[in-house]
């Protein structure tokens, strides 16, 4: 191992900045790269004006290649800062304003034409700052190979289209570089899967130039392309998505890159399923305001199941979900099974504020709660007075030992509480209630809420927060308070929604055409008996995967309580699989390919 002697920077769009999950990709992988690479690695990533994340702190230590690199820059009138990303395995960091480049960006986008053929004449904002990003990246990674800086050989690692403009030029100007670039989806996959119904079947003939000008995003795609195919080494996250690159972009990856996890992994077994109960708790406290000021159902028999994900409604699997679940309602009403089901959906769309009556009814259950916690103390209180006076060892009569007040109290909560308006399906004002896929569909099939269901909706249009007033928890904890996570995606290149479910040891169901749901299939024999539920979609259509998948939920909802613990258990000790300690092999594979490239070989 000659770590020393090079140095790795890994550039992309979502380093300090969440839009998606390439921010989970390097944020959760950080602790291991910086095991591996020490300080010869740092992250770059872009400052949006006037806005310095909270999570960066910055150094005043710039001795080392990129601290001089930094000054460089500086020196140059850039405005750079160069500090850590903190979070696990602190990596260092460099956040740059990529906003002065904007004057002269009609000078950087004629030379991506002149020189790569990368034509952005068309207006977009994302494409834009990107542009300007990658102009900066270009000069900080010139000032870090230029004599003086570093005599370590360098290796640029660079994420997603957003940050692939300089690969080109670093390669026609042959600077002492070496790159890889690794693509998290296609730009073409993700509109195509929405809009095609047998995408899959129509992939290897689609003409990608006509497609891209169809859904007007022709700038995203040859950047992806130019940086593809100029890339030292190209890489995807899983094989289903290699494939597609290989047609829409030009290029077969050299090296599969699947994404791990940290796994934070609990001593003693039930550390983490006391945590079940506890969140589990608090998510019934919800649905008992949500639902019960209209009907109740046995919580000790209710199973909470979610889906959640950006709102791609065909890409998500959203729609096979809503499907499924009414497939399940009608087989559990058929069985007469006497088992609840709540369905999350969380998602982000576009909303005014929390439904007021959704709050309303939270807020009076809280009432009466809070009613009933005066009454059992005063109750309390007054059974022990009129039990250590009792002459003639009577047991006294409770009902007298509570106030006028306090019954009149409570009666009026429970008359304002108690209507027979059906528990909402959304639990947000959408700002296009009429339009939404979801709440259209729910409406189509009638899943509604009505008492006789046997399965209930909860649609909350927005990620889970601990400010949110309606959860009280953070994400990660509603998905330990969960039974069951729901994602039978049909465009995804890898997925981690399943694999969250899978470190906090919850069940989870993906398909077969999610990158995770494939490298089950290839890595991890008899899924099932792990907690993963694979739907089959890429040769099933798409009436038979939502019977398959209502198949599935009806057996889950058979399990007893035993058996859902002991899954549980199995699914939890299956979560050492996808941690980054193992799966970062495959980034070592990748860099391994441009070491070998460089004139001494070297391992890593
Ligand atoms: C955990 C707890 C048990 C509890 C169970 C409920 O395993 O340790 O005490 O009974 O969760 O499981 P359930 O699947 O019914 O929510
Ligand atoms: C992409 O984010 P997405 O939800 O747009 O990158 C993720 C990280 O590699 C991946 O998990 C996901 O499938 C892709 O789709």
């Amino acid at each position: 191992m000659q770590l020393e002697k090079k140095l790795l920077v890994e550039i992309a769009w979502e380093v300090c900045n969440q839009v998606g999950g390439i921010y989970t990709v390097i944020r959760s992988k950080a602790p291991a790269m910086v095991d591996i690479w020490g300080d010869n690695y740092c992250l770059i990533g872009p400052m949006f004006p006037g806005k310095m994340p909270a999570e960066f702190e910055p150094t005043d230590k710039y001795n080392d290649a990129f601290g001089r690199a930094v000054l460089k820059m500086q020196k140059l009138g850039f405005e750079v800062h160069y500090g850590y990303w903190l979070v696990s395995g602190k990596p260092k960091v460099i956040l740059i304003n990529f906003a002065p480049i904007y004057s002269r960006l009609h000078e950087v986008k004629y030379f991506l034409w002149e020189n790569h053929k990368i034509d952005t004449s068309s207006f977009d904002e994302l494409v834009d700052q990107t542009i300007a990003f990658g102009e900066t990246v270009k000069q900080l990674l010139e000032q870090l190979a230029q004599p003086g800086t570093t005599t370590k050989k360098i290796h640029a690692h660079f994420h997603e289209w957003m940050v692939g403009t300089p690969i080109a030029h670093i390669k026609k100007n042959a600077l002492p570089i070496k790159t890889v670039f690794t693509t998290h989806a296609t730009q073409l996959g993700r509109y195509l899967a929405t809009t095609t119904p047998r995408f899959y079947d129509i992939l290897p003939g689609v003409n990608w130039e006509k497609e891209a000008r169809r859904f007007n995003c022709l700038s995203k795609v040859l950047i992806e392309r130019s940086a593809a195919q100029n890339a030292d080494v190209f890489t995807t996250v899983s094989e289903i998505t290699g494939s597609e690159c290989e047609i829409l972009i030009g290029r077969k990856p050299d090296v599969i890159t699947p994404n791990g996890i940290n796994i934070e992994r609990f001593v003693a077994l039930h550390e983490f399923q006391n945590l079940h109960v506890e969140y589990k708790q608090k998510i019934n406290q919800f649905v008992m305001g949500h639902f019960f000021h209209n009907y109740s159902f046995d919580l000790e028999n209710t199973l909470y199941f979610f889906t959640s994900g950006r709102f791609e409604y065909v890409n998500k699997g959203f729609d096979l979900t809503i499907d499924a679940i009414d497939r399940l309602n009608k087989k559990m009403k058929k069985s007469g099974i006497d088992v609840t089901v709540v369905l999350f959906i969380i998602t982000k769309q576009e909303y005014h504020s929390i439904n007021s009556k959704v709050l309303h009814s939270r807020a009076l259950m809280e009432e009466v709660r809070d009613t009933c916690t005066a009454i059992r103390k005063q109750v309390g209180d007054k059974l022990f007075l009129a039990s250590a006076y009792n002459p003639d060892q009577k047991m006294p009569a409770l009902n007298d030992f509570v106030d006028d007040y306090w019954k009149l109290r409570l009666r009026r909560t429970l008359l304002s509480w108690k209507n027979d308006e059906l528990p909402y399906i959304v639990t947000h004002d959408l700002v296009d209630n009429h339009n939404d896929q979801i709440v259209n569909h729910l409406r189509r099939v009638n899943m509604v809420n009505e008492k006789n269901d046997r399965v209930k909706i909860v649609y909350h249009p927005d990620f889970i927060s601990p400010t949110n007033p309606l959860f009280g928890l953070e994400y990660h904890q509603f998905i330990r308070g969960c039974h069951l996570g729901v994602f039978p995606s049909y465009y995804e290149p890898w997925g981690y929604t399943p694999l969250e479910c899978i470190a906090s040891g919850i069940p989870t169901v993906t398909s077969d055409l999610s990158g995770f749901g494939d490298y089950v299939l290839s890595n991890l024999p008899s899924e099932e008996s792990h907690g993963i539920y694979i739907v089959r979609r890429r040769h099933n259509d798409y009436t038979k995967a939502a019977e398959s998948l209502a198949n599935m939920l009806f057996s889950f909802v058979q399990l007893t309580r035993r058996e859902r613990i002991s899954q549980r258990n199995m699914v939890e000790s299956s979560s050492e699989n996808f941690d980054w300690k193992y799966l970062v092999k495959y980034y070592r594979d990748a860099y391994q390919l441009i070491i070998e490239d460089d004139s001494v070989t070297e391992e890593i």
